[in-house]
């Protein structure tokens, strides 16, 4: 890192006056080495006559070229100490420090506690002789107040909550890294781009929005996507969702917002859910929210996994390379998973039966090493281009079709390593948008202004003081260096008396890195220099003319999408309205709809038992029409993915008498192709094969229902398909995996259970529903991983309605 160095224009530290020479001689005599101290500090004061930046600071060039600070170079690092004794070391202090320390800026190992053969002790590391008893004046006598070590180990659980987030309080995270494909010297000088295949370490939040931090992962809503890049020139958060739009256009409704879609003030209901009363009043009242809501009631809303979704980084923001150049940029997160969603009913009997479903999902697949990828984008283009296009860039309830800027792939990111400790990384952890580094900058966009100042914000209230950025998840990489002082929970022990600057007492340290030597090396880091946008408008309070156009997008929305999914945000629609309990509500929403789609209105309208109403007046009669009426990206079918079946639960039912041979080869095959194959029974444990062998079932159909899982095979098996059918859960499990369009096999007898569910006299239909003998499954088995591949199977869709 060729930082270009101040010290060299100053002149020698040891350079002689009268004064300075006098006070060696003096100091060497003595001997003393407080006078040593005292007489290299003089020095290096003296090194610095006056303050030389004064003059650099003024003026218009230097706004945008700021100077590096002034500094000369201590004689000696005791010169910057806080007290002469410090070379004093114990195994608590250390040893003397190294220059320009700073252990904060390290990997979590600095942190991680291990407690293997080691034995249990307090808070300040006295050895526990017992940890069963309270201490007490005789056996059955009172409990001491001198008691400590209980003292300490209740006061410590008293405190073990801190206040969830505001918003996306229910998430889970991982780590892994970002890889960029090409240097991007032309865009941006970002370090994360900076050279082919530089890899650079991140933390990923995904998390729900509405809902508590108990509340379930399969709720109808937005997905948080927060990516923390830690690189080498500091901290850069992407703090995004799974749509690419926004509710609203300016910060100041987004506590409107909140409030309309959290819990009922005043009975705290319902929970993790928009389908209420508030949430549909505001955002009948705000149209600019039209466009999320369709995202919102599509099947984005309810994801098969995290792993599933993409990621948008929803505002325009700007890149910025090392001549100062800059292009405007949306980031985009393509899952190599494909784009997968659950079916309402699915989503609604899921949050029953394991709450923690996405949750899991993502631990156990990093844990099987099946390590979720994404590829990241950029759409970029000029401030001209912005100008010409139908809406507007800094509209958050915008997006740029793909058709109209096209998504560049620049880089991939895995997710390879669960946290070894939920609290203290995935719950502390804290993303925040003013998190960004020299080669990325924002744009005026007004929703992402509020953004930047509430992140910090909030984090004070939640992490408990300003140092939140010393908790481990949160340090950055990158040294952290500055003049900031004490609060709350301070970790870091800043040496010597300086914490201002300028100063000269410590040789200006640190000093300001200044701007960009564009001209020595792109690469070359340095001060963050913010772009400099021209401003020169009226203060006012307002809007600009494009962002009321609410309409056009929310239809091109609705029109891009196929007919199931049409179908199922026609559902979404009804189901949420129906659960408004206000008429006049339910009535302003479908005028709003009205002017979407009328196909879109007639049928929520119909669902409601509604005739459909007049359309609600727009803002804007007469907008610019838009570029793009149809964008194929904007349904979830066009990322298939490219996984196939890895990572996909497979339920194989057994029962006493399954028939064997068929079972293991399917299995094999299954697994190879990467699929998790669980063997379900009427309960769990051993289960004997017709033919003598022993099949474990690993989970039973009570506590897991069809629902949890991808796919099913009925077996064959005389005994086992009887056994099977006389159970009260079967039914129930083979139907709801036959309505939610899931891939079914049944092999020889095993097609008695699809007839006992009514499945069957027009199999040729139903896509995804196969038939084979035992003695065929090698030829089947391949048709099956191709039907488990296609996700579902909408052609049965259409019966549910
Ligand atoms: Fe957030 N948002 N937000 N948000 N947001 C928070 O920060 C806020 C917005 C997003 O996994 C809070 O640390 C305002 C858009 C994610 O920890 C808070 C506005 C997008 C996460 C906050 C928005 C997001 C948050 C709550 C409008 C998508 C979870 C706790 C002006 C681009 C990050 C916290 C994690 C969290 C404020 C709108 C994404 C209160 C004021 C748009 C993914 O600071």
């Amino acid at each position: 890192m060729a930082r270009q160095k101040k010290t060299d224009k100053f002149p020698p530290v040891n350079g002689k006056n009268d004064a300075t020479a006098e006070g060696e001689q003096k100091a060497l005599k003595t001997n003393d080495i407080v006078a040593v101290q005292a007489c290299a500090s003089d020095l290096l004061v003296a090194a610095m006559p006056y303050n030389s930046n004064k003059a650099l600071e003024y003026g218009y060039n230097h706004a945008i070229t700021p100077t590096l600070g002034a500094t000369v170079q201590s004689p000696s690092i005791t010169v910057t100490a806080s007290t002469v004794s410090e070379c004093t070391g114990s195994a608590k202090t250390g040893s003397a420090v190294r220059l320009g320390a700073n252990p904060l800026a390290d990997s979590l190992n600095r942190v991680r506690v291990d407690a293997s053969a080691e034995v249990l002790t307090t808070n300040q590391g006295v050895d526990i002789s017992d940890n069963q008893h309270s201490l007490k004046a005789g056996l059955r006598g009172p409990t001491l107040l001198e008691d400590f070590i209980l003292r300490e180990k209740i006061t410590h659980f008293d405190h073990e909550r801190i206040p969830e987030r505001v918003v996306h309080a229910r998430g889970s995270g991982a780590h892994g890294y970002f890889e960029a494909y090409d240097a991007l010297p032309q865009l941006t000088c970002a370090a994360p781009f900076a050279e082919q295949g530089k890899i650079t370490p991140v933390f990923v939040r995904f998390s729900t929005v509405a809902g508590e931090r108990g509340s379930k992962d399969t709720a109808r809503d937005v997905r948080g996507f927060a990516v923390k890049f830690y690189t080498d020139e500091g901290n850069w958060d992407l703090v995004g969702n799974n749509m690419p739009v926004f509710f609203i256009q300016d910060a100041m409704k987004f506590p409107d917002l909140v409030h309309a879609v959290k819990p009922e003030p005043h009975h705290g209901m319902p929970q993790a859910a928009s389908a209420h009363d508030t949430f549909w009043d505001f955002v009948s009242l705000m149209p600019e929210s039209t466009h999320m809501l369709m995202w919102l009631m599509s099947d984005r809303a309810i994801p098969r996994s995290y792993r599933m979704m993409q990621g948008f980084g929803v505002h325009t923001f700007r890149l910025i390379n090392a001549q100062g150049e800059s292009v405007f940029c949306k980031f985009h997160w393509k899952p190599l998973q494909g784009t997968h969603a659950l079916l309402w009913d699915e989503a609604v009997k899921i949050s029953g039966a394991d709450p923690d479903f996405h949750r899991r999902d993502l631990w156990e697949a990093i844990e099987s090493g099946e390590f979720p990828q994404w590829e990241l984008g950029l759409q970029l283009f000029t401030e001209a281009q912005a100008d010409g296009f139908s809406f507007d860039v800094l509209d958050p309830t915008k997006l740029i079709p793909e058709e109209l800027v096209p998504v560049l792939p620049v880089g991939r990111m895995v997710l390879n390593r669960n946290p070894d400790n939920f609290f203290a990384e995935t719950e502390q952890v804290a993303f925040c948008t003013a998190h960004i580094i020299p080669g990325i900058d924002f744009s005026n966009d007004p929703l992402l202004a509020g953004r930047i100042h509430s992140y910090v914000d909030t984090q004070i209230t939640r992490l408990g003081g300003a140092n939140f950025h010393e908790i481990p998840i949160n340090s950055p990489l990158a040294k952290v260096q500055n003049n900031q002082r004490d609060g709350i929970h301070r970790q870091s022990i800043h040496r010597g008396r300086v914490a201002y600057e300028p100063n000269s007492l410590a040789g200006g340290c640190p000093f300001q890195a200044g701007a960009p030597l564009s001209n020595v090396n792109y690469a070359c880091p340095a001060g963050f220099v913010s772009f400099p946008d021209s401003t020169a408008e009226d203060k006012v309070r307002g809007q600009p003319d494009k962002f009321a156009e609410h309409y056009q997008q929310a239809t091109l929305f609705f029109t891009s999408q196929t007919d199931v999914e049409k179908a199922h945000i026609t559902d979404a629609f009804r189901f949420e309205l129906s659960k408004v309990t206000v008429p006049a509500i339910r009535r302003r929403m479908l005028s709003s709809l009205m002017n979407v789609s009328i196909e879109l209105a007639a049928e929520i309208a119909e669902g409601l038992g509604m005739t459909v109403p007049e359309a609600m007046p727009k803002a804007i009669c007469d907008p610019q029409l838009p570029e793009v009426t149809q964008s194929s990206a904007l349904s979830m079918m066009a990322l298939p993915g490219e996984c196939g079946i890895r990572t996909r639960q497979i339920a194989v039912l057994v029962e006493e008498g399954v028939q064997y041979r068929s079972l293991v080869s399917l299995y094999a095959a299954l697994a190879e192709a990467g699929a998790v194959v669980h063997f379900v029974g009427p309960r769990i444990g051993v289960f004997a094969s017709s033919s003598g062998e022993i099949i474990e079932a690993d989970k039973s159909m009570e506590n897991s229902p069809a629902v949890l899982f991808d796919a099913l095979v009925l077996p064959d098996g005389n005994e086992a398909i009887r056994a099977l059918a006389g159970n009260k859960y079967t039914l129930s499990f083979i139907k709801d995996m036959y309505w939610h369009c899931k891939a079914i096999l049944a092999l020889g007898d095993g097609r008695e259970l699809l007839d006992m569910a009514c499945i069957g006299p027009d199999l040729d239909e139903n896509d995804g529903i196969l038939l084979a003998n035992s003695a065929d499954t090698g030829e089947i088995t391949p048709v099956f991983i191709a039907a488990i591949a296609a996700h579902r199977h909408p052609s049965r869709t259409l019966a549910i309605h």
